[in-house]
């Protein structure tokens, strides 16, 4: 039986116009297949710039989606999603009645592969964005805090298969992070489906 949408683990955390929805395990036994189509794509590497110093992006990138998109200051063209991508999409639609046309997907090869505080507030997409992340393979720490004092916060233990949704006021007034967490071994993939306008 595939697991249905928050029906057996179900975690709301609820904080005024914003919500996380957590699903333990939603992929269900796709999970394995799915992080073994993901591992051999073609991931890319990126830099970024901190004060005047180019740094590598401490992990690894894919995008795919209808519409260009400005991710590490490099522009990437429309690119068709995989079958397989685009099968998790549609089953995210139908069950979060909510549309994405996109996905910015991480490889954390290890734990020290991280990815810093920040909210996904980009003007391109759109106001209150639902944004649908998927985790493959090793456990990480996914945390938030709120911008206002950074003094109320959560952690979340994302596994091979949870589902975790931001929506709401979520990217207006949280931030969040994977930290480094440096005695993993094992690589991590994250999805994040959302809906760009460009
Ligand atoms: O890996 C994750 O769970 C979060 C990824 C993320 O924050 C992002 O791509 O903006």
């Amino acid at each position: 039986m595939t697991p249905g949408l928050f029906e057996s683990e179900k975690l709301d955390y609820s904080w005024p116009n914003a919500e996380i929805q957590y699903s333990a395990g939603w992929l269900g036994k796709r999970a394995d297949d799915l992080q073994t189509q993901m591992l051999g794509l073609p991931w890319q590497s990126g830099q970024i710039t901190v004060y005047g110093k180019s740094h590598l992006i401490p992990r690894l990138y894919l995008w795919y989606g209808d519409t260009p998109y400005t991710y590490s200051g490099k522009l990437h063209e429309p690119c068709a999603m995989p079958k397989f991508l685009l099968n998790i999409k549609d089953r995210l639609q139908d069950e979060l009645q909510v549309a994405f046309n996109s996905v910015l997907c991480n490889l954390y090869r290890d734990g020290n592969d991280c990815v810093g505080w920040h909210s996904d507030n980009e003007k391109e997409l759109g106001k209150n964005p639902v944004i649908a992340s998927i985790s493959l393979g090793a456990t990480r720490k996914f945390r938030l805090r709120h911008t206002s004092g950074h003094v109320q916060t959560r952690e979340f233990e994302l596994s091979h298969g949870d589902l975790l949704v931001m929506k709401g006021e979520c990217q207006k007034y949280w931030q969040h992070c994977v930290p480094r967490q440096r005695g993993i071994r094992q690589p991590r993939i994250n999805l994040t489906f959302r809906f760009n306008y460009f």
